[in-house]
């Protein structure tokens, strides 16, 4: 009789590896171990050789018996683990990537755009400027008094450190800036990022945006303010939109007033949207002070301009019926995607 001591010893210590083993790597290392190529199994078969012929072939079908059982067995754990496996935890190079959520053009950014171009359709240039501003480009080449509440620490943000520097709290120093270097005539907006000392909430955000505007010109008067604020809300809101004028007081503009539109949701009849008043109030606007023409260098009895400005998160929330500031700082999909 042949004897398998051996074969029967290499084929229990691996039963017993791969049942012991806990992981795929580690029944990997067994496998190459005991049936690899260059594994104990191989080793076996090689030494079978050097056994006596007649016993060979019983050899080789025991070996080859072992081989199979282990294969077999391996296979088994394999898939057990595998099947133990969370699903996230096995990768497979040949699926296509996860799908990544796509953003949106933010709502505020939409808006920018559409006034930019209703403006530049009307023949309006576009102008920038830095957001840091000094106190004389913010305030007092715009006559705003030194006493005025606007430029109290509490409704500023002054940058620590340099004398009468600040985050400009409107885009109108862009306008000075314009008037001080070119000659009249002109007409463009002033789109850009604001900054008041306000704590977040419904209706306040510290950091908003705004688009200004300003014509001037040798005989431009108020009804040119009217003719090009009335077709902007149209060509914003839709053509059935009605405008009114109130009049108000800006330190800038003489005289000062505040556009309204029909409310789009109750059609004028008075809703909730509206506080039941029909009409929604979207700017503010008046013809450029003499003051302020003088302090830009701007000979006022040659020329006239009208300057407007609007909150361009206040503009979308119009347009799109939103009720709290706080939801376009908070980047969430779900209201994003809706614009
Ligand atoms: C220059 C001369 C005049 C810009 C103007 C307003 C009226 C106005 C507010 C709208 C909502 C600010 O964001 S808001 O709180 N703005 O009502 N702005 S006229 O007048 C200027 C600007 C620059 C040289």
């Amino acid at each position: 009789m042949t004897d398998f001591k051996e074969y029967t010893a290499a084929e229990k210590q691996a039963v017993s590896d791969i049942n012991k083993c806990s992981s795929a790597d580690e029944l990997e290392n067994i496998r190459v171990k005991y049936i690899g190529r260059q594994g104990l199994l191989k080793d076996l078969f090689s030494q079978m050789g050097k056994s006596p012929e007649k016993e060979r072939p019983a050899r080789g079908r025991e070996l080859n018996r072992i081989k199979k059982k282990l294969t077999d067995l391996m296979e088994k754990r394999k898939s057990e683990f595998v099947s133990s496996c969370k699903k996230e935890d096995i990768f497979d190079p040949t699926l296509p990537p996860p799908l990544i959520e796509r953003g949106k053009i933010h709502p505020v950014r939409k808006v920018l755009n559409e006034v930019e171009n209703i403006f530049r359709s009307m023949g309006f240039g576009v102008a920038y400027g830095p957001d840091v501003e000094t106190e004389y480009y913010n305030f007092t080449a715009l006559n705003i008094p030194e006493n005025h509440p606007a430029r109290a620490m509490h409704d500023t943000f002054y940058v620590k450190g340099y004398k009468n520097t600040l985050l400009r709290t409107h885009t109108s120093p862009v306008q000075v800036r314009v008037m001080e270097k070119k000659k009249p005539p002109y007409k463009f907006i002033a789109p850009g990022r604001c900054y008041r000392r306000d704590t977040v909430d419904a209706s306040h955000l510290p950091v908003f945006h705004q688009v200004e505007g300003l014509m001037v010109d040798c005989n431009v008067t108020f009804a040119d303010l009217k003719g090009v604020l009335h077709l902007f809300a149209k060509r914003m809101f839709g053509s059935k939109v009605k405008t009114r004028f109130r009049p108000s007081f800006f330190p800038f503009t003489e005289p000062s007033a505040e556009m309204d539109i029909s409310c789009g949701i109750c059609k004028g009849k008075g809703c909730p949207s509206c506080s039941y008043k029909g009409w929604l109030e979207i700017l503010g606007a008046g013809m450029v002070d003499p003051e302020v023409f003088s302090h830009c260098g701007v000979d006022s009895d040659k020329w006239q301009g009208f300057a407007f400005g609007m909150g361009i998160e206040r503009i979308a929330m119009l347009k799109y019926d939103i009720h709290d500031l706080r939801l376009f700082i908070q980047n969430d999909l779900r209201f994003l995607k809706q614009f």
